[in-house]
């Protein structure tokens, strides 16, 4: 696996409604999965994203998602950038989608001259976030993300696969540092200092900002999750999994959007969830919905973890054992080792939570979650409890040494509600 070549035979160009329809034309595989013929295809655009193009074509037989890399970020078309992110998003998809078909979308085609990757269509699935802020809450998709995560990171780990596999893939995606620039920057540093990418519109949130930047045990843990993020290359992280990522019937859910795919810490991935779903937690007005947010939050940790330790076990039962890195037989030294290796993915998405509710609030992108508290006062006092979360979790007064513990002080902070 290598990354894209630089020179390349035809110049790249952004593509229009019907330059997808003229791509998808000259893809016969693809062509034959919309059927008919390229008038009768309907093709629409659907970008959502901070980065990207994303179009979506139908014909009477199915339907194609196509995404292109533009040379800048789309919301942002001064913020230049380069195209090779679609390279790293099907270079995830391919390394994962094996170990979870059924939670995210197989890679059908990718072109390294015009940075499109081309997938099936989601039809009658919804964006989570967009889901969970019209008050559908599906709360099987936390055990199902749970799932992805474990499945995904575990599967590309050292715990399942000889070091020379793990390092090739870490030697490819060691190259997306575009995107990677962008988390440490925009998660892991701006919000913690002035920067001119940060913003929030209600002056009452500035004591807290203020807070968080002079706190020295704020700053000691974003400094070492920073590095954490950046030298603990555990598994291949989906690297920007929130809400908006995530697309679901309510029964069937598939993790989108892998662009930001990099080696790393698998709280990362985990962190980035809960923080989202605690987001949302922060917006939701009733009790009711907040029942379900906590139970979800639950699910996902239950899930993840019941999920990690049983692959863990089936590769120890495994007939090859040449390759275990764990290989102790003890059964009490094989619970030990992986009750500490658990702990840490605990702490760490304890911490990138925390990262991940405070950068959406105060730096480049926020989340749309509290837009649909239309009284002001109401949507202050839950932005405010909700950084206020996020700072314990930083500052951990009280050691978080579990998943009941991180509740506890979610309760406190809701209870300021
Ligand atoms: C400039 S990109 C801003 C954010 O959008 C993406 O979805 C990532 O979350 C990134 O941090
Ligand atoms: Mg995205």
């Amino acid at each position: 696996m290598t990354t894209p070549e630089l020179q390349q035979a035809s110049p790249y160009t952004t593509l229009d409604l019907e330059g997808v329809r003229t791509v998808i034309a000259s893809l016969p595989p693809l062509a034959a999965r919309l059927g008919g013929t390229p008038a009768e295809w309907r093709v629409w655009e659907v970008s959502d994203g901070n980065l990207n193009m994303v179009f979506v074509a139908e014909g009477p037989e199915g339907g194609v998602c196509l995404k292109q890399a533009l040379p800048h970020v789309r919301v942002d078309p001064a913020w230049k950038m380069p195209l090779d992110r679609t390279f790293f998003e099907a270079a995830y998809l391919r390394a994962v989608f094996p170990h979870v078909p059924d939670l995210t979308t197989e890679c059908l085609h990718f072109d390294p001259e015009q940075f499109i990757l081309i997938v099936p269509s989601l039809s009658g699935h919804t964006v989570m976030r967009t889901a969970m802020m019209a008050g559908h809450y599906h709360p099987a998709v936390a055990a199902q993300v749970g799932d992805f995560v474990a499945r995904s990171t575990f599967a590309t780990s050292l715990l399942a696969e000889p070091f020379e596999r793990v390092m090739d893939r870490r030697i490819c995606f060691a190259r997306n540092q575009t995107l990677t620039r962008i988390t440490v920057d925009l998660v892991l540093t701006d919000p913690y200092h002035d920067h001119p990418r940060n913003h929030w519109a209600d002056p009452q949130l500035t004591p807290i900002v203020a807070a968080l930047r002079t706190s020295p045990a704020v700053q000691a843990r974003i400094d070492s999750l920073r590095l954490r993020f950046l030298c603990t290359p555990q598994a291949l992280l989906h690297g920007d999994l929130h809400t908006g990522s995530i697309m679901t019937t309510g029964t069937d859910t598939r993790i989108i959007d892998g662009e930001f795919a990099t080696y790393g810490p698998i709280g990362f991935d985990a962190g980035l969830f809960v923080g989202n779903l605690i987001l949302s937690l922060f917006a939701t007005f009733d009790r009711a919905g907040q029942a379900v947010h906590l139970d979800m939050i639950q699910t996902f940790w239950t899930s993840f973890k019941k999920r990690f330790l049983a692959l863990w076990q089936e590769r120890e039962w495994a007939e090859d054992r040449s390759t275990l890195y764990y290989a102790t037989t003890d059964k009490s030294t094989q619970n030990f080792e992986k009750s500490l290796f658990i702990q840490n993915i605990f702490q760490d998405m304890a911490g990138f939570c925390a990262t991940e509710i405070i950068r959406r609030s105060i730096g480049y992108a926020h989340v749309a979650d509290f837009s649909v508290l239309t009284d002001q006062p109401t949507r202050t006092t839950r932005q405010k409890a909700a950084l206020l979360f996020a700072k314990d979790c930083l500052e951990q007064k009280k050691p978080l040494k579990s998943l009941a513990d991180f509740l506890e002080l979610l309760y406190l902070h809701m209870s300021a509600l």
